[in-house]
C-alpha cells in the first residue's frame, strides 16, 4: 500500500533530502514551502526518477489561514496522510540577548512553534479518522541545551520539544506516533539564512570539522518512519562525531 507524507520546508536542506529519500522508498508526497519554483522542480525530479506522485502546496507556515485552506483543499485521497514531517524552521541572528533583533525573535517563534501547531492541527483530523499516523517534529540540539547567543532560537526549540512530548501523550489514544529528532550542526542553507545571506559567516560555522549532511538526517527520518507499527522512536538526538553537545566541538584548527 502506498503511503502519503507531507513535508514542510521541502525546498532545501533536511526537507528536500527527506523528500528524495521517501520518494525512493515509494511514498506519495505533499511538498510544501514558500519557494514555488523549487517545489515544482522537485516534483518533476521525483516523478522522472521514481514515478512519485506529488502535490505541491505553497504556503508560509506562519499564515494560519493559508495553512488550513491549502491543506483543507487537498482531494480526499490526499488527506489520508500517514506521515507528517514538521521540518520548516529557521534561526535568525546569533546575538547577545540585549542586542538581538526583536523581529527576528518573533519570526522564529512564529515559524518554529506556531507553524508546527497550525500544520499539525490541519492534518490531524485525517490521522485521527484513520486511527494511525506518524508525526515527526524537527527539534535541534538547541532543544536540549542552550548555547551562548542562541537565546530565542534555543527557546523556540525547547518549546517545540515540550510540544512534541505533549503531542505524544495527547495523541496516544488515537494510535498516532510522535517523534522528535534533534540534530546538531548540519551544513544546509540554515546558516546562510541565520546570517541573512552572509556566506562567509555561514561557511565559517563548519570550518575545521565535518558537520552532518542533510542526507544523514533523511536516513534517520526514514529509520524512524520505517519501524514496525508497534515501535515508536520518541526522541532522537544526532550529532556529527566532532560535536559532543550544543557547544563543544573538536575542530582541526583548534
Ligand atoms: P534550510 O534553510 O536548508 O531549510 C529550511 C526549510 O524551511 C526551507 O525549505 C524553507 O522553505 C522552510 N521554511 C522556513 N521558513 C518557512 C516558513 N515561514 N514557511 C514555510 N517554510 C519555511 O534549513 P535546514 O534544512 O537545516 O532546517 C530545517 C529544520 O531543521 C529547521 O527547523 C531547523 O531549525 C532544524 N535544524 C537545523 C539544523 C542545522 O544545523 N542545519 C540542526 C538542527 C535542527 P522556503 O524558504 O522555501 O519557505
Ligand atoms: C541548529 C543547530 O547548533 O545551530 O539547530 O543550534 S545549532
Amino acid at each position: 500500500m502506498t503511503h502519503i507524507a507531507l513535508i514542510t520546508g521541502a525546498t532545501a536542506g533536511f526537507g528536500l533530502a527527506t523528500a528524495r529519500k521517501l520518494a525512493e522508498k515509494g511514498y506519495q508526497l505533499i511538498l510544501t514551502g514558500r519557494r514555488a519554483d523549487r517545489l515544482k522542480e522537485l516534483e518533476t525530479e521525483l516523478y522522472n526518477k521514481f514515478g512519485t506522485k506529488c502535490q505541491t502546496l505553497v504556503f508560509d507556515v506562519r499564515d494560519k489561514e493559508a495553512v488550513f485552506q491549502q491543506i483543507g483543499n487537498l482531494e480526499s485521497d490526499w488527506k489520508k496522510i500517514d506521515l507528517l514531517f514538521n521540518n520548516a524552521g529557521l534561526a535568525l541572528g546569533r546575538d547577545y540577548f540585549e542586542e538581538a533583533d526583536m523581529d527576528d525573535w518573533e519570526t522564529m517563534i512564529d515559524t518554529n512553534l506556531k507553524g508546527v501547531i497550525y500544520v499539525t492541527r490541519a492534518i490531524l483530523p485525517g490521522m485521527i479518522a484513520n486511527k494511525k499516523g506518524h508525526i515527526i517534529n524537527m527539534g535541534s540540539i538547541a532543544a536540549k541545551e542552550i548555547y551562548e547567543r542562541g537565546n530565542v532560537y534555543c527557546a523556540s526549540k525547547h518549546a517545540l520539544d515540550a510540544l512534541s512530548r505533549s503531542m505524544r501523550v495527547d495523541l496516544l489514544r488515537h494510535g498516532i506516533k510522535v517523534t522528535a529528532i534533534h540534530p546538531g550542526a548540519a551544513e544546509t542553507e540554515f546558516s546562510v539564512v541565520r546570517f541573512k545571506g552572509d556566506t562567509d559567516k555561514a561557511t565559517a560555522v563548519y570550518e575545521g570539522f565535518q558537520p552532518l549532511e542533510a542526507e544523514d538526517i533523511a536516513e534517520t527520518i526514514w529509520f524512524c518512519a520505517s519501524r514496525p507499527a508497534h515501535v515508536c522512536i520518541n526522541d532522537l538526538e544526532i550529532t556529527c562525531t566532532a560535536q559532543a553537545n550544543a557547544y563543544l566541538f573538536h575542530k582541526d584548527n583548534g
